[in-house]
């Protein structure tokens, strides 16, 4: 197969509330899109989960637009690609700029398992029907906010509770979460706002129960997560510290995390993710799927990845009226009773909704 012409897209869409990490707060949503059209006329999308502003990693839309436009596109152009596991050789001679990267080789993943009539799940080798959900909430106003909002999904079935934490918005909160909540699946993240002097605090939330805590320390670090490790008994989740197997590699031997946090964009894309999947399997490192507050072509792609066997904890994969009232994609992804049915059709198993993307582009360009 051959990606002979490119669409790239600037989309812009507002989600339906503001969403407050320990490092800023989103509400408009600005991403690529990218289509990928072959010598004989199909498409397949990806979509960048790097943001407007380089907080989550370095990152940006701008960033990813000049890689994908002056470096990225041009490698893969008119090349002869049998599988998309090609895609990261062809772009090798790039140093990171994952998200960038993974914009492209989703859409070639998709085009690929669309030619073959396939769903993207089984192209991956994933076996699940469906999948566990949880659901990631930002930082509120005030903790019976929280609490309402947490009984809100609760209600709905999701299957996990992550909340944001950050210095000052930690114990209180937890402590008032598990007063109302005692037995939920509860963890919290941290996005890299606590320092190894923070220890006290860290422990401290030994006490709740967690599944987890994810990326307590720096979005660098993984020699401090393993001392971290060593002094809590709550399970380190690492999410910002990996872009690839090796770095998984490492931090399970140096003992920097016992559960691992995969999103595509972050690694660079599904064969990388897939690697690292299955690193973490041989060495019995759960691992669930990260969310970017993807509209729905990025969450299709990540729906697809969660159907591996060792996908075996619920992901922050929400459904599309979660963020938006209107998604990008047919039909919407829906969650019931906390799970999500993968769809059988081919490719990503839902269709761009060219409507909604026209309406939300801001500007498009066409490479070929
Ligand atoms: O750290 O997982 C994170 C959102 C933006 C940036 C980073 C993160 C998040 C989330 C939201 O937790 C997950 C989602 O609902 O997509
Ligand atoms: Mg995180």
């Amino acid at each position: 197969m051959k990606v002979s012409e490119v669409t790239l897209r600037h989309v812009k869409m507002k989600m339906k509330f503001p969403f407050t990490t320990s490092f800023g707060t989103f509400q408009d949503k600005e991403f690529l899109l990218l289509e990928a059209r072959d010598e004989i006329g199909m498409s397949g999308w990806g979509e960048s989960v790097a943001f407007h502003s380089p907080w989550y990693n370095e990152e940006t839309l701008k960033t990813n637009w000049h890689l994908l436009e002056d470096f990225i596109i041009p490698s893969v152009l008119k090349k002869d690609i049998e599988h998309p596991d090609e895609v990261s050789d062809l772009l090798s001679f790039i140093r990171k700029n994952n998200m960038a990267k993974a914009t492209i080789e989703g859409a070639v993943w998709d085009l690929f398992a669309r030619r073959k009539e396939i769903p993207l799940a089984k192209a991956l080798g994933g076996e699940k029907k469906a999948i566990e959900v949880g659901i990631s909430i930002g930082i509120q106003k005030t903790v019976d906010d929280l609490l309402q909002l947490i009984q809100s999904f609760v209600d709905e079935g999701y299957k996990r509770m992550k909340v944001k934490i950050k210095p000052g918005w930690d114990v209180e909160v937890l402590s008032e979460i598990r007063k109302h909540f005692p037995s939920v699946p509860l963890m919290a993240d941290a996005n890299s706002a606590y320092r190894l002097e923070d220890i006290d605090v860290l422990k401290a939330l030994d006490e709740f129960d967690l599944m987890m805590i994810e990326q307590p320390l720096a979005s660098d670090d993984i020699i401090d997560h393993a001392r971290l490790q060593k002094e809590i008994a709550t399970p380190i989740c690492l999410d910002e510290s990996i872009h690839s197997a090796e770095d998984a590699r490492k931090a399970i031997e140096l003992g920097s995390c016992k559960i691992i946090n995969i999103k595509i964009g972050r690694v660079g894309g599904l064969t990388e993710a897939k690697r690292i999947h299955d690193l973490c399997q041989k060495h019995n490192v759960p691992v669930w799927c990260g969310g970017m507050l993807e509209a729905g072509i990025g969450r299709a792609h990540n729906i697809a990845l969660t159907t591996l066997a060792n996908f075996v904890m619920p992901g922050d994969t929400a459904g599309s009226s979660r963020y938006w009232d209107r998604d990008i994609i047919e039909p919407e992804v829906v969650v019931k009773n906390g799970m999500i049915t993968v769809p059988d059709s081919p490719g990503i198993g839902y269709q761009p909704d060219l409507e909604a993307i026209k309406q939300f582009t801001v500007f498009e360009k066409c490479y070929s």
